[in-house]
C-alpha cells in the first residue's frame, strides 16, 4: 500500500495532476498518493550526447523516450562543471561555492555533507519516503582516516539514505570496491584494504613504473596503483576479493537499482541512481564493445542508454511507471581525453558531445554546466520542450513542494511548475561554478568575471573560460559564445556585475 497522505500544493495548476480542486487562496489540498521519485544521474554526459538533444552519430533511444515523453529542458544546468560540487548542490540545495571543500575529492576525503545538513533524501524521509542511493558517490566518506576494513561512518546512510550501494569516489580512483551501507562488499578480513593518496605501498606496482602491467594506457594523471590492468588515481593495497570488475560495473549497479525498486515497490521511494558512464576509465561490457564505432566513450553511452531502458522496464513491469517521477540529468559536461588513451578523440568522427555549446567539463563556458535535463512522469507530464532556466540545486525546494514538505533553501528555488511544464519560466538568475571560478546567468545573458590563468587546459583540450577581462554573451543570439559584448554593452555588463555581486557578496 502506498502511504496516503495530505499533500499541500502551492500551485493550483500542478495540483490538477491529482484532479483536485483549488481553494480560495490558490492552494489545493487533496488526498493523494505520493509519487516515487527517481533521479538518474549521468557522469560527464554532454549536452550533445543524446539523439534527442541533436546527436546524429549516436542513437540513444531509451534516454530519448524520457526526453520525448516528458519535458526536455534546453536550459537545464548542473551547478558545476565537475562532479563533487554538482552532487553536493543536487543533494543539499546549497550552492557548492559556499563550501570551500566542495571540489573534486580524493577517495580518502571525509564526508562533505554535514550530518546536520538538510538533504533531498532527508527531506523525503520526513515525508514518509524510503530512500536509496546506487552508484557513484564522490562526496567523501567517514570523518577522516577511514579504516576501510571496519564499518564506515558517516556515509550516505547518515545524510538521509536508508540504503546505499556505492563506489566511494570515481571509477578512476581507489578504493576500487563497492560499499553497501558503510561496509566494503566481499571484504576478506585476511586481506585488509589500505588506501593512500600520497605514497605507494612498498613493492606495489604502479602505472608509472610498470606500464607493462597495464591494459589501458594513461595519458595524464592516472599512473598510481594498477587495478584490473587499469592504472588509477591513488594507491591501494589488499582487498583482492572485494575489487570490482570494471566491465561489469554498469550491470552491477543496474541490478542493485532494479532490486531496490522491486523491494520498495510498496513505496513511496526515492532512488538516486548515479551512473558511472561516460566518465573514465570507459570500460564497456563486451556486449557493447564496438557498438558505437566511436570507441569506448561512445560504447559506454550506448551501454548507459540500454541500462536506462532496462531500468524503465522494471518500473513498468512492477506497475510503477504511472506513479514515478523520473528526473534524468548529468553532473557536468563532456570531455574526450580525461587521462587515458581510449580513442575518444581519435574515433569521434562527426559527433559533437557538447552540441553547439562552447567548452566542456571543467569550463565556465556553457558546455561545462548546461547538461541534458529531462523530467518524465507517464500520464502526468505533457511531453514538451521547455526553455525555462532550471538547475539541479532546485530539486530540494521543488521536491519538498511536491511532497508537502515546507523545507526550502535560499539557493534552491521551488520550480515545480516549470519542472511539470506548467510554466515556461524558471529561475531569473543562476550562479555557475567551474573549478572554483563562478559566473552568472541571468535571463538570456551570461557574465564571466575576469580570471587569471590559462585559457585552455591543454591535457584535456578544453577552454576554461578564463580571460583577463569581463565576458558578456547573449545566449539567445550567440549560443556558441563567440561574440563578447562586454565592451559594446556596458549597461548590461554593469547590471550583470551588480546581480553577481549581490549573490556572491564580493
Ligand atoms: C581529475 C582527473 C579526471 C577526473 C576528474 C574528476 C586527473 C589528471 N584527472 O582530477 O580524470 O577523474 O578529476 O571527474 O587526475 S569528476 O567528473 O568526478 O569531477
Ligand atoms: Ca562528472
Amino acid at each position: 500500500m502506498h502511504i496516503k497522505s495530505k499533500i499541500l500544493l502551492g500551485l493550483t495548476s500542478v495540483s490538477l495532476f491529482w484532479g483536485c480542486s483549488s481553494s480560495e487562496n490558490g492552494t489545493a489540498e487533496t488526498e493523494a498518493t505520493k509519487p516515487n521519485i527517481v533521479i538518474i544521474y549521468m557522469d560527464d554526459l554532454g549536452y550533445g550526447d543524446l539523439s534527442s538533444y541533436g546527436a546524429t552519430e549516436l542513437s540513444t533511444p531509451n534516454m530519448d523516450k524520457l526526453a520525448n515523453g516528458g519535458i526536455r529542458f534546453t536550459n537545464g544546468y548542473a551547478t558545476s562543471a565537475t562532479c563533487t560540487p554538482s552532487r553536493y548542490a543536487l543533494l543539499t540545495g546549497v550552492y557548492p561555492w559556499r563550501n570551500k571543500d566542495a571540489k573534486i575529492l580524493p577517495g580518502t576525503a571525509p564526508l562533505l555533507i554535514s550530518t546536520s545538513q538538510m538533504t533531498v533524501p532527508k527531506m523525503l524521509k520526513g515525508q514518509g519516503y524510503q530512500t536509496g542511493v546506487v552508484g557513484k558517490w564522490h562526496l567523501g566518506l567517514g570523518a577522516g582516516n577511514v579504516n576501510w576494513n571496519e564499518h564506515i561512518s558517516p556515509s550516505p546512510n547518515e545524510v538521509g539514505f536508508d540504503y546505499s550501494y556505492i563506489m566511494a569516489a570515481t571509477q578512476d580512483r581507489v578504493p576500487t570496491v563497492y560499499i553497501e551501507n558503510g561496509n566494503v562488499v566481499n571484504l576478506d578480513p585476511n586481506d585488509p584494504i589500505e588506501v593512500n593518496y600520497d605514497t605507494n605501498f612498498e613493492g606495489e606496482p604502479t602505472g608509472k613504473d610498470n606500464p607493462e602491467l597495464t591494459t589501458m594506457k594513461w595519458h595524464h594523471g592516472h599512473n598510481n596503483s594498477i587495478v584490473n590492468g587499469i592504472p588509477r588515481i591513488g594507491f591501494m593495497k589488499g582487498g583482492e576479493a572485494a575489487k570490482w570488475v570494471d566491465e561489469d560495473m554498469a550491470d552491477h549497479f543496474l541490478e542493485k537499482a532494479q532490486s531496490y525498486v522491486k523491494s520498495h515497490k510498496e513505496g513511496p521511494f526515492f532512488l538516486y541512481y548515479a551512473f558511472q558512464q561516460p566518465h573514465v576509465p570507459r570500460t564497456p561490457n563486451p556486449r557493447f564493445v564496438g557498438k558505437s564505432g566511436m570507441g569506448p566513450r561512445g560504447d559506454v553511452i550506448l551501454e548507459a542508454d540500454w541500462m536506462v531502458g532496462e531500468f524503465m522496464k522494471t518500473l513498468e513491469d512492477e506497475g510503477l511507471l504511472e506513479n514515478t517521477l523520473i528526473i534524468f540529468t548529468s553532473d557536468n559536461g563532456p570531455v574526450l581525453n580525461d587521462g587515458y588513451y581510449d580513442d575518444a578523440v581519435e574515433k569521434l568522427g562527426n559527433h559533437t558531445p557538447a552540441g553547439t555549446l562552447r567548452g566542456g567539463k571543467y569550463s565556465l563556458f556553457e558546455a561545462g554546466t548546461r547538461v541534458p535535463f529531462m523530467v518524465y512522469w507517464k500520464g502526468k507530464i505533457q511531453p514538451q520542450v521547455s526553455d525555462a532556466l532550471v538547475c539541479q540545486v532546485d530539486f530540494l525546494s521543488s521536491l519538498a513542494s511536491l511532497t508537502g514538505s515546507t523545507e526550502t533553501k535560499e539557493d534552491s528555488e521551488n520550480l515545480l511548475s516549470a519542472f511539470f511544464g506548467e510554466e515556461k519560466v524558471g529561475r531569473s538568475e543562476l550562479i555557475l561554478e567551474a573549478t572554483g571560478r563562478t559566473a552568472i546567468r541571468k535571463g538570456e545573458w551570461i557574465m564571466i568575471p575576469p580570471y587569471k590563468g590559462a585559457a585552455k587546459i591543454e591535457s584535456v583540450n578544453i577552454e576554461t573560460g578564463n580571460e583577463p577581462s569581463y565576458q558578456l554573451y547573449n545566449l539567445n543570439q550567440d549560443i556558441g559564445q563567440t561574440d563578447n559584448l562586454a565592451q559594446s554593452n556596458p549597461d548590461k555588463l554593469e547590471e550583470m556585475v551588480a546581480a553577481y555581486t549581490a549573490i556572491r557578496g564580493d
